[in-house]
């Protein structure tokens, strides 16, 4: 098989002193880096929003951080503003090695929010990740990364529907966990046959 590592968002934003920090976000870098040498491809994910996304609480009225809204494509949690294209805060963590073999952005339409490094949140407008696999061959992939709960579960289930045999390795991730999300995500991951390691 062909493997590869799938680095998602390991980004300023979602590291401690960032606009969405995860407790302890900055401690898998290391681990991460160690980790790339043994894989046959390595691609990184970027979560990289417009300025007033619609993701972002900011851009709705009354609407504060970690509440809930409906958008057209479904549920939304409301986030901090975090990851604008081009800011501190979007770059990868500056210890992360970045010498891997793509760099997939994630979150750049302003209507639509992007968990998953294949779909959109409406679970219908691909990414191009997919295509790359399969061209390079692709069919075997360990994810990393942050956040557990969020992008790396909805890219690791994803992952797992498309038919790629899929490892989370969870030492090298972390959660937000926002009202039991972390437990959730760990089942739905299982559920879609995702191993986690
Ligand atoms: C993420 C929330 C908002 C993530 C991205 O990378 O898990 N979470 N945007
Ligand atoms: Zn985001």
């Amino acid at each position: 098989m062909t493997h590869a590592l799938i680095v998602i968002d390991v980004q300023n934003d979602f590291c401690p002193g960032g606009a969405l920090a995860v407790a302890g976000g900055d401690e898998i870098v290391a681990p991460i880096n160690a980790m790339m040498d043994e894989f046959d491809a390595v691609i990184l994910t970027q979560d990289w929003h417009s300025a007033a996304h619609s993701s972002f609480a900011s851009s709705h009225t009354g609407k504060a951080p970690f509440e809930m809204i409906e958008m057209p494509y479904g549920p939304q949690v409301l986030w901090p503003d975090h990851c604008i294209q081009g800011s501190h805060g979007a770059a990868f963590h500056p210890a992360l090695r970045t010498d891997g073999d793509l760099i997939l952005r994630k979150g750049f339409r302003p209507a639509i929010d992007s968990y998953s490094a294949f779909f959109e949140n409406d679970h219908k407008t691909p990414t191009g990740l997919k295509g790359y696999l399969d061209t390079r061959g692709i069919d075997r992939l360990t994810l990393v990364g942050l956040a557990t709960d969020f992008c790396v579960h909805y890219s690791a289930v994803d992952a797992a529907k498309l038919g790629f045999d899929v490892t989370v390795l969870m030492k090298a991730c972390k959660a937000i966990d926002m009202d039991g999300s972390r437990a959730a995500a760990e089942n739905a991951m299982r559920a879609s046959g995702v191993v986690l390691a």
